[in-house]
């Protein structure tokens, strides 16, 4: 996957090979039956390979994932627009690559669509080459799309014998396609947002602009989903069957490390909060949904709305619970008390760093002094507070490490994550990285080893001691571990922390063999918020 002009930078392994031009019409045609999507994740078990955690996936014990949200977006739209369409999610399914294409047999699909991470691109590789040399599947219209195509653009298409990629937010775009496939556009050039490959190379559309109006697209097709599957991390949810919602696109902040600060992440958007009301009403009667959690990149972003909906929750007596993200500077002890009495439970802040020049370098617009208060308030309101740190910066030397470490210890978060800075392709911080000339290697070695040796460093070793020492000297202080038995109320949260600490165990055993494996230099890792 590797040009020259973007040698020494982050890319997924995969040699760039001649693959077959885009199909320009679908194999039935003229057409007698809806067209039939079959959109997918692809087999990925996410513990193993993203938290280095041995622990077998079963079917009705499943921890790591949540819906599917953006196939569940694309199925609404297909389906509005007349295609018969059914979302897999490979992961919590326990799919392999048999299992996936037994589905896709049975299913007799027009056209597949897999959602690409970075992490699973190569798993993603296999399983198009799996179609591609099946004979009843080798022609059909195989699409991705997803985080990876929002960072790799044309160059994802070098890698995959997928025929399309289409990049940024797809419902209008899917729409598009479709229509061309109908007949109804009269070439792929006026389909936005996508790559395609002609005999002379890759062509890309103009961008499809993110101007509609979340409400306008509605929320994913909830029916695609088995709620029963969905677990996420152990301690992090409180009530079961739960559900995860984005009521928004997009971050307003420019903080330099993060995707949603950088060259490609969706303009900010949100839904309005009386919709997203209305639907968990109706995720509730359909699906007795209990928890929500928001996986919106800041939920507390803008105290109006969050006041809205805390109030329409209550005025309508949701019997609730959820947790989100807020960032530090933007809450208050008021507004904390409104979304406690709503039903939020536990909240996650970005706290970073434990030094305010470093804060500052990272452009995060927050003061060490708005961390305090905010954990304060936080803990005042009755609410969980869980907390991400990063280590192994630029600029970051062991000295400044430590203060994180120290100022993590002072917040006192009931829950902190230490995680390696991973240079993410498109911010201003993996500009520097590659100028600095410090990328370890031009190849994803995924997110829980350092990609990125800050020059006070020594060596890899160094950091990932860092983060070991982190973890050990926030986890294994005895008032921590009094303070975490005598907050246990139920049997679920007992078998949630035994299942918890198992993790651990296996994650601090397969450690070494992930440093720098083969696996994990192919697959992705780690997240900001294991625990
Ligand atoms: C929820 C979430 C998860 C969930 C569920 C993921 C899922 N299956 O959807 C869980 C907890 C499982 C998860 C896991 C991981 N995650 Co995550 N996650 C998110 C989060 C917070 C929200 C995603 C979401 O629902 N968005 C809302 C929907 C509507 O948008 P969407 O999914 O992007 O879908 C739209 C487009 O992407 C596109 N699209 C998506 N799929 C497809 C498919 C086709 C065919 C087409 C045409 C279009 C298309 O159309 C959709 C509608 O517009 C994002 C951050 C973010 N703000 O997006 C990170 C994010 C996607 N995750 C990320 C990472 C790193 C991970 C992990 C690697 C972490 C780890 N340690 O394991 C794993 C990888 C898991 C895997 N399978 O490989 C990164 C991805 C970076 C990258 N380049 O790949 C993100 C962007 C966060 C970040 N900046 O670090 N994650
Ligand atoms: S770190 Fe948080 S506040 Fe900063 S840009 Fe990213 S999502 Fe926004």
């Amino acid at each position: 996957m590797s040009t020259p002009s973007r040698l020494n930078e982050i890319q997924p392994i995969a040699n760039k090979k001649s693959f077959r031009a885009t199909p320009l019409s679908l194999w039935e045609t003229p057409r007698i039956r809806p067209i039939r999507i079959f959109l997918s994740t692809v087999p990925y078990d996410n513990m193993k390979l993203g938290y280095g955690i041995n622990k077998k996936n079963s079917k009705n014990k499943v921890y790591g994932y949540t819906p599917p949200l953006g196939l569940g977006m694309l199925a609404r739209a297909a389906k509005e627009y007349g295609c018969e369409v059914v979302v897999n999610d490979s992961g919590p399914l326990a799919d392999d690559y048999d299992s996936l294409i037994e589905k896709i047999l049975n299913f007799k699909p027009d056209i597949i669509g897999f959602s690409v991470f970075t992490s699973n691109f190569l798993q993603t590789v296999e399983s198009v080459e799996r179609i591609r040399s099946h004979p009843m599947l080798k022609e059909l219209l195989v699409l991705i799309g997803g985080p990876h195509v929002y960072t790799f653009r044309e160059e994802t298409l070098d890698g995959i014998q997928a025929d399309i990629a289409v990049y940024g937010e797809a419902e209008i775009d899917l729409i598009e396609l479709l229509e061309y496939y109908d007949g109804k556009r009269p070439s792929l050039d006026d389909v936005n947002g996508i790559f395609f490959r002609a005999k002379n190379g890759i062509i890309k559309t103009e961008e499809t602009h993110s101007s509609r109006s979340l409400d306008h697209f509605g929320f994913p097709d909830w029916s695609q989903f088995d709620f029963s599957l969905y677990r996420n991390i152990p301690g992090q949810i409180r009530r079961f069957p739960m559900t995860s919602m984005v009521t928004s696109r997009g971050c307003p902040y420019k903080c330099n490390f993060c995707f949603q600060a950088g060259r490609f992440a969706d303009k900010y958007r949100r839904y309005s909060p009386e919709l997203v009301v209305s639907e968990i009403e109706m995720l509730q009667a359909e699906y007795g949904i209990k928890e929500i959690q928001f996986w919106d990149d800041i939920f507390f972003i803008n105290k109006k709305w969050v006041e809205s909906f805390c109030r329409l929750v209550q005025k309508r007596k949701l019997d609730l619970s959820w947790s989100g993200y807020a960032r530090v500077d933007l809450v208050t002890p008021e507004l904390l008390h409104m979304a406690r009495d709503s039903g939020c439970w536990n909240i996650f802040y970005g706290y970073e760093v434990g030094t305010q020049d470093m804060l500052d370098f990272l452009d995060k617009e927050a003061t060490l002094d708005d961390a305090v208060n905010a954990t304060r308030w936080t803990k005042e309101a009755g609410i969980i507070t869980r907390g991400s740190f990063m280590l192994g910066l630029p600029n970051e030397t062991p000295e400044i490490a430590e203060s994180t470490i120290d100022f993590a210890i002072k917040l006192d978060p009931d829950y902190a994550n230490f995680n390696i800075f991973f240079p993410e392709p498109g911010t201003s911080l993996y500009d520097l990285a590659i100028k600095s000339g410090r990328l370890l290697s031009k190849d994803y070695l995924g997110r829980a080893v350092p990609s990125y040796l800050p020059e006070g460093y020594e060596s890899v070793k160094q950091v990932q001691a860092m983060q070991g020492k982190a973890f050990t000297r926030f986890y294994l202080r005895p008032s921590y571990l009094a303070k975490r038995i005598a907050s246990i109320r139920s049997w679920e949260e007992i078998r949630q922390y035994i299942d918890g600490a198992l993790m651990l165990l296996s994650m601090k055993n397969n450690r070494a063999r992930f440093a720098f494996s083969t696996e994990s230099s192919k697959t992705g890792n780690q997240a900001r918020n294991v625990f």
